[in-house]
Protein backbone atom coordinates (compact mmCIF):
# COMPACT_ATOMS: atom_id res chain seq x y z
CA UNK A 1 0.00 0.00 0.00
CA UNK A 2 1.28 3.76 -0.78
CA UNK A 3 2.78 5.50 2.35
CA UNK A 4 2.95 9.13 2.37
CA UNK A 5 5.21 10.73 5.06
CA UNK A 6 2.74 14.18 5.01
CA UNK A 7 -0.41 12.84 4.30
CA UNK A 8 -3.68 15.01 3.25
CA UNK A 9 -5.13 15.65 6.66
CA UNK A 10 -8.28 13.79 5.24
CA UNK A 11 -9.51 13.04 2.53
CA UNK A 12 -13.25 13.93 3.21
CA UNK A 13 -15.78 16.77 2.21
CA UNK A 14 -14.40 19.44 -0.60
CA UNK A 15 -11.34 16.58 -2.05
CA UNK A 16 -13.47 13.85 -1.96
CA UNK A 17 -16.21 15.58 -3.37
CA UNK A 18 -13.84 16.91 -5.95
CA UNK A 19 -12.36 13.87 -7.08
CA UNK A 20 -15.38 12.16 -7.27
CA UNK A 21 -16.88 14.42 -9.54
CA UNK A 22 -13.87 14.23 -12.05
CA UNK A 23 -13.84 10.06 -11.92
CA UNK A 24 -17.67 10.84 -12.68
CA UNK A 25 -16.58 12.94 -15.76
CA UNK A 26 -13.90 11.07 -17.01
CA UNK A 27 -16.07 7.61 -16.71
CA UNK A 28 -19.13 9.63 -18.08
CA UNK A 29 -16.93 11.00 -21.16
CA UNK A 30 -15.25 8.20 -22.21
CA UNK A 31 -18.18 6.56 -24.40
CA UNK A 32 -17.89 10.11 -26.20
CA UNK A 33 -14.36 9.60 -26.85
CA UNK A 34 -14.92 6.38 -28.01
CA UNK A 35 -17.22 7.36 -30.42
CA UNK A 36 -15.43 10.20 -31.40
CA UNK A 37 -12.56 8.24 -32.76
CA UNK A 38 -13.55 6.50 -35.94
CA UNK A 39 -13.30 10.07 -37.73
CA UNK A 40 -10.24 11.42 -36.34
CA UNK A 41 -7.66 8.95 -37.10
CA UNK A 42 -5.24 11.32 -39.06
CA UNK A 43 -2.54 13.78 -37.64
CA UNK A 44 -3.63 17.03 -36.90
CA UNK A 45 -0.95 18.87 -37.75
CA UNK A 46 0.47 20.13 -34.68
CA UNK A 47 3.59 18.62 -32.33
CA UNK A 48 2.16 18.36 -28.56
CA UNK A 49 4.63 19.73 -26.24
CA UNK A 50 7.00 16.57 -26.14
CA UNK A 51 7.58 17.13 -29.91
CA UNK A 52 5.03 13.89 -31.17
CA UNK A 53 2.41 14.46 -33.73
CA UNK A 54 -0.95 15.14 -32.26
CA UNK A 55 -3.81 13.43 -34.13
CA UNK A 56 -7.01 14.68 -34.13
CA UNK A 57 -8.58 12.14 -31.87
CA UNK A 58 -5.78 13.46 -29.23
CA UNK A 59 -6.93 17.40 -29.51
CA UNK A 60 -10.79 15.89 -29.20
CA UNK A 61 -10.42 14.49 -26.33
CA UNK A 62 -8.33 16.83 -24.68
CA UNK A 63 -10.55 19.64 -25.45
CA UNK A 64 -13.72 17.67 -24.41
CA UNK A 65 -12.10 16.95 -20.94
CA UNK A 66 -10.60 20.16 -20.96
CA UNK A 67 -13.91 21.57 -21.01
CA UNK A 68 -15.84 19.56 -18.36
CA UNK A 69 -13.62 18.92 -16.06
CA UNK A 70 -12.81 23.14 -15.75
CA UNK A 71 -16.55 23.47 -14.71
CA UNK A 72 -16.11 21.51 -11.22
CA UNK A 73 -15.96 22.96 -8.33
CA UNK A 74 -12.61 22.95 -6.50
CA UNK A 75 -10.41 22.39 -9.44
CA UNK A 76 -7.86 24.76 -9.73
CA UNK A 77 -5.38 23.72 -12.68
CA UNK A 78 -5.95 21.39 -15.67
CA UNK A 79 -3.07 20.26 -17.53
CA UNK A 80 -2.61 18.05 -20.52
CA UNK A 81 -0.23 16.42 -22.28
CA UNK A 82 -1.60 17.86 -25.42
CA UNK A 83 -0.91 21.39 -23.68
CA UNK A 84 2.56 23.12 -23.36
CA UNK A 85 0.83 24.96 -20.02
CA UNK A 86 -1.55 24.06 -17.29
CA UNK A 87 -4.75 26.16 -17.56
CA UNK A 88 -6.03 28.12 -14.38
CA UNK A 89 -9.66 27.01 -14.21
CA UNK A 90 -10.14 28.37 -10.20
CA UNK A 91 -8.68 27.43 -7.04
CA UNK A 92 -8.56 23.97 -5.80
CA UNK A 93 -7.15 20.75 -7.15
CA UNK A 94 -4.60 20.58 -10.08
CA UNK A 95 -5.93 17.92 -12.37
CA UNK A 96 -3.17 16.17 -15.16
CA UNK A 97 -4.45 14.55 -18.26
CA UNK A 98 -2.75 12.00 -20.79
CA UNK A 99 -6.57 12.36 -22.87
CA UNK A 100 -5.49 9.66 -25.31
CA UNK A 101 -2.78 7.16 -24.39
CA UNK A 102 -1.33 5.15 -26.95
CA UNK A 103 -2.68 7.23 -29.87
CA UNK A 104 -0.30 5.52 -32.45
CA UNK A 105 -2.47 2.59 -31.71
CA UNK A 106 -5.57 4.35 -33.46
CA UNK A 107 -4.50 3.67 -37.00
CA UNK A 108 -3.74 -0.31 -35.99
CA UNK A 109 -7.58 -0.08 -33.99
CA UNK A 110 -5.77 -1.46 -30.76
CA UNK A 111 -6.52 -0.45 -27.37
CA UNK A 112 -6.21 2.72 -26.40
CA UNK A 113 -6.52 4.82 -23.02
CA UNK A 114 -7.38 7.92 -20.87
CA UNK A 115 -5.46 8.98 -17.36
CA UNK A 116 -5.75 11.06 -14.80
CA UNK A 117 -4.01 12.32 -11.79
CA UNK A 118 -5.68 14.48 -9.05
CA UNK A 119 -2.64 16.39 -7.46
CA UNK A 120 -3.43 18.37 -3.92
CA UNK A 121 -1.09 20.76 -5.02
CA UNK A 122 0.57 23.30 -7.71
CA UNK A 123 2.00 22.06 -10.81
CA UNK A 124 4.51 20.59 -11.14
CA UNK A 125 3.30 19.04 -7.56
CA UNK A 126 4.98 15.51 -6.44
CA UNK A 127 3.78 11.55 -6.73
CA UNK A 128 2.98 12.17 -2.92
CA UNK A 129 0.93 15.04 -3.88
CA UNK A 130 -1.65 12.33 -5.47
CA UNK A 131 -5.13 12.07 -4.25
CA UNK A 132 -6.03 9.85 -6.55
CA UNK A 133 -5.32 8.58 -10.51
CA UNK A 134 -7.55 6.76 -13.03
CA UNK A 135 -7.37 5.21 -16.23
CA UNK A 136 -10.18 4.34 -18.80
CA UNK A 137 -8.91 1.32 -21.24
CA UNK A 138 -10.52 1.67 -24.74
CA UNK A 139 -10.31 -2.29 -25.36
CA UNK A 140 -12.49 -4.78 -26.27
CA UNK A 141 -14.88 -3.48 -24.09
CA UNK A 142 -14.32 0.45 -21.67
CA UNK A 143 -13.22 0.20 -18.02
CA UNK A 144 -12.13 2.53 -15.37
CA UNK A 145 -9.75 1.85 -13.07
CA UNK A 146 -9.26 4.13 -9.86
CA UNK A 147 -6.89 4.43 -6.96
CA UNK A 148 -7.97 6.49 -3.78
CA UNK A 149 -5.98 8.34 -1.35
CA UNK A 150 -9.47 8.00 0.58
CA UNK A 151 -9.96 4.24 0.25
CA UNK A 152 -6.53 3.09 -0.65
CA UNK A 153 -8.01 0.81 -2.99
CA UNK A 154 -7.99 0.10 -6.38
CA UNK A 155 -11.20 -0.35 -8.04
CA UNK A 156 -12.12 -1.45 -11.81
CA UNK A 157 -15.48 -0.53 -13.30
CA UNK A 158 -17.23 -1.24 -16.94
CA UNK A 159 -18.48 1.69 -18.04
CA UNK A 160 -21.60 0.89 -20.61
CA UNK A 161 -22.13 2.92 -23.81
CA UNK A 162 -24.87 5.18 -22.26
CA UNK A 163 -22.17 6.56 -19.39
CA UNK A 164 -23.27 4.68 -16.69
CA UNK A 165 -20.72 2.41 -14.99
CA UNK A 166 -20.59 -0.43 -12.32
CA UNK A 167 -17.94 -1.79 -10.19
CA UNK A 168 -16.45 -5.16 -11.69
CA UNK A 169 -13.82 -5.51 -8.61
CA UNK A 170 -14.30 -3.35 -5.60
CA UNK A 171 -10.82 -3.62 -4.39
CA UNK A 172 -8.40 -4.78 -7.17
CA UNK A 173 -4.77 -6.42 -6.34
CA UNK A 174 -1.98 -7.56 -8.08
CA UNK A 175 -1.77 -11.19 -8.38
CA UNK A 176 0.81 -13.22 -6.63
CA UNK A 177 2.48 -15.05 -8.85
CA UNK A 178 3.63 -13.11 -12.28
CA UNK A 179 2.73 -14.10 -15.61
CA UNK A 180 3.60 -11.38 -18.07
CA UNK A 181 5.86 -8.71 -18.90
CA UNK A 182 6.33 -6.00 -21.85
CA UNK A 183 8.96 -3.36 -22.33
CA UNK A 184 8.87 -0.63 -24.71
CA UNK A 185 11.61 1.88 -26.64
CA UNK A 186 13.22 0.14 -29.71
CA UNK A 187 15.66 -3.07 -28.12
CA UNK A 188 19.05 -1.66 -29.91
CA UNK A 189 18.67 1.25 -27.56
CA UNK A 190 18.16 -0.89 -24.52
CA UNK A 191 20.96 -0.23 -21.67
CA UNK A 192 23.14 -3.22 -21.12
CA UNK A 193 22.09 -3.43 -17.60
CA UNK A 194 18.13 -3.48 -18.69
CA UNK A 195 18.85 -6.07 -21.44
CA UNK A 196 20.43 -8.60 -18.68
CA UNK A 197 17.17 -7.78 -16.44
CA UNK A 198 15.38 -9.11 -19.37
CA UNK A 199 17.32 -12.14 -20.50
CA UNK A 200 16.76 -13.32 -16.69
CA UNK A 201 12.77 -12.58 -16.91
CA UNK A 202 12.45 -14.40 -20.19
CA UNK A 203 14.54 -17.41 -18.85
CA UNK A 204 11.54 -18.17 -16.45
CA UNK A 205 9.48 -20.35 -18.18
CA UNK A 206 6.03 -18.51 -16.38
CA UNK A 207 6.70 -15.69 -17.91
CA UNK A 208 5.27 -14.86 -21.53
CA UNK A 209 5.27 -11.34 -23.60
CA UNK A 210 2.32 -9.44 -23.75
CA UNK A 211 2.84 -5.96 -25.15
CA UNK A 212 0.27 -3.91 -27.31
CA UNK A 213 2.29 -0.57 -27.64
CA UNK A 214 -0.48 2.00 -25.43
CA UNK A 215 0.84 1.93 -22.04
CA UNK A 216 -2.05 1.62 -19.95
CA UNK A 217 -3.35 -1.69 -22.41
CA UNK A 218 0.28 -3.03 -20.63
CA UNK A 219 -0.30 -1.65 -17.43
CA UNK A 220 -4.26 -3.59 -17.37
CA UNK A 221 -2.15 -7.21 -17.94
CA UNK A 222 0.28 -6.53 -15.21
CA UNK A 223 -2.71 -5.10 -12.95
CA UNK A 224 -4.83 -8.25 -14.38
CA UNK A 225 -2.26 -11.48 -14.41
CA UNK A 226 0.59 -10.25 -12.74
CA UNK A 227 4.05 -9.13 -13.90
CA UNK A 228 5.85 -6.33 -14.94
CA UNK A 229 5.71 -3.60 -17.61
CA UNK A 230 8.55 -1.04 -18.60
CA UNK A 231 9.35 1.77 -20.66
CA UNK A 232 13.41 1.91 -19.88
CA UNK A 233 16.02 4.21 -19.92
CA UNK A 234 17.49 4.09 -23.63
CA UNK A 235 20.85 4.88 -24.82
CA UNK A 236 19.81 7.75 -26.76
CA UNK A 237 17.51 9.04 -23.93
CA UNK A 238 17.87 8.30 -20.81
CA UNK A 239 14.63 9.13 -19.24
CA UNK A 240 12.95 6.88 -21.28
CA UNK A 241 9.82 8.57 -23.16
CA UNK A 242 6.65 8.83 -20.48
CA UNK A 243 6.47 11.78 -18.62
CA UNK A 244 6.29 12.43 -14.92
CA UNK A 245 3.10 14.10 -13.86
CA UNK A 246 0.67 12.00 -16.72
CA UNK A 247 2.25 9.06 -17.21
CA UNK A 248 4.63 7.90 -14.34
CA UNK A 249 3.13 9.16 -11.13
CA UNK A 250 -0.48 7.48 -11.46
CA UNK A 251 0.74 4.66 -12.90
CA UNK A 252 2.88 4.22 -10.28
CA UNK A 253 0.45 5.33 -7.48
CA UNK A 254 -2.13 2.81 -8.99
CA UNK A 255 0.37 0.34 -9.29
CA UNK A 256 1.60 0.57 -5.45
CA UNK A 257 -1.91 0.85 -3.87
CA UNK A 258 -2.57 -2.64 -6.17
CA UNK A 259 -0.30 -3.84 -3.51
CA UNK A 260 2.70 -4.15 -6.30
CA UNK A 261 5.39 -1.94 -6.67
CA UNK A 262 7.44 0.81 -8.92
CA UNK A 263 10.39 2.29 -10.20
CA UNK A 264 12.54 4.68 -12.30
CA UNK A 265 15.22 1.94 -11.80
CA UNK A 266 15.98 3.31 -8.42
CA UNK A 267 13.40 4.32 -6.31
CA UNK A 268 9.75 4.50 -6.33
CA UNK A 269 8.14 6.46 -9.20
CA UNK A 270 5.98 8.39 -6.65
CA UNK A 271 9.54 9.97 -5.21
CA UNK A 272 11.18 11.25 -8.37
CA UNK A 273 11.11 14.67 -8.63
CA UNK A 274 10.89 16.85 -11.78
CA UNK A 275 10.47 20.50 -11.95
CA UNK A 276 9.36 20.83 -15.43
CA UNK A 277 5.25 20.29 -16.07
CA UNK A 278 6.09 17.58 -19.00
CA UNK A 279 9.68 15.92 -17.43
CA UNK A 280 9.85 12.51 -18.60
CA UNK A 281 11.33 9.02 -16.42
CA UNK A 282 11.80 5.55 -17.05
CA UNK A 283 8.78 3.84 -16.13
CA UNK A 284 8.74 -0.05 -14.61
CA UNK A 285 5.32 -1.06 -12.50
CA UNK A 286 4.76 -4.75 -11.28
CA UNK A 287 4.94 -7.16 -9.00
CA UNK A 288 7.15 -6.37 -5.83
CA UNK A 289 10.07 -8.93 -5.94
CA UNK A 290 10.65 -8.24 -9.90
CA UNK A 291 10.42 -4.51 -9.17
CA UNK A 292 12.97 -5.46 -6.82
CA UNK A 293 15.67 -7.59 -9.32
CA UNK A 294 15.15 -5.02 -12.10
CA UNK A 295 16.66 -2.24 -9.65
CA UNK A 296 19.21 -4.27 -8.37
CA UNK A 297 20.33 -5.14 -12.11
CA UNK A 298 20.27 -1.36 -12.61
CA UNK A 299 22.04 -0.38 -9.28
CA UNK A 300 25.19 0.62 -10.82
CA UNK A 301 23.64 3.01 -13.69
CA UNK A 302 23.09 6.36 -12.84
P1 LIG B 1 1.31 9.01 -26.14
O1 LIG B 1 0.69 9.37 -24.83
O2 LIG B 1 1.85 10.18 -26.88
O3 LIG B 1 0.43 8.16 -26.97
O4 LIG B 1 2.66 8.17 -25.82
C1 LIG B 1 2.70 7.21 -24.82
C2 LIG B 1 2.92 5.83 -25.40
O5 LIG B 1 2.09 5.60 -26.50
C3 LIG B 1 2.66 4.74 -24.35
O6 LIG B 1 1.32 4.44 -24.23
C4 LIG B 1 3.49 3.59 -24.85
O7 LIG B 1 3.95 2.78 -23.79
C5 LIG B 1 4.63 4.26 -25.56
O8 LIG B 1 4.22 5.61 -25.83
C6 LIG B 1 5.00 3.57 -26.81
O9 LIG B 1 5.89 4.36 -27.51
P2 LIG B 1 6.74 3.88 -28.76
O10 LIG B 1 5.78 3.17 -29.67
O11 LIG B 1 7.28 5.15 -29.31
O12 LIG B 1 7.80 2.98 -28.22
Amino acid sequence: MVTRENPTPDETGQTSDTVDAVLDVVARSAPEIREGLPGRRVAHGEENPSGETQMAADVFADELLCERISEIENVGVYASEEREEGIDVGNGLSVCVDPLDGSSNLKPNAAMGTIVAIYDDDLPATGRDIVAAAYVLYGATTTMVTAREKTDTVTEYVIHPDGNYQVVHEELSLPDDPTVYGFGGRVPHWVEEFREFVESIESDPSMKLRYGGAMIGDVNQVLTYGGIFGYPTLGNAPEGKLRVQFEGYPVGYIVETAGGASSDGHQSLLDVEKDELHARTPVYVGNRELIDDLESYMADRD
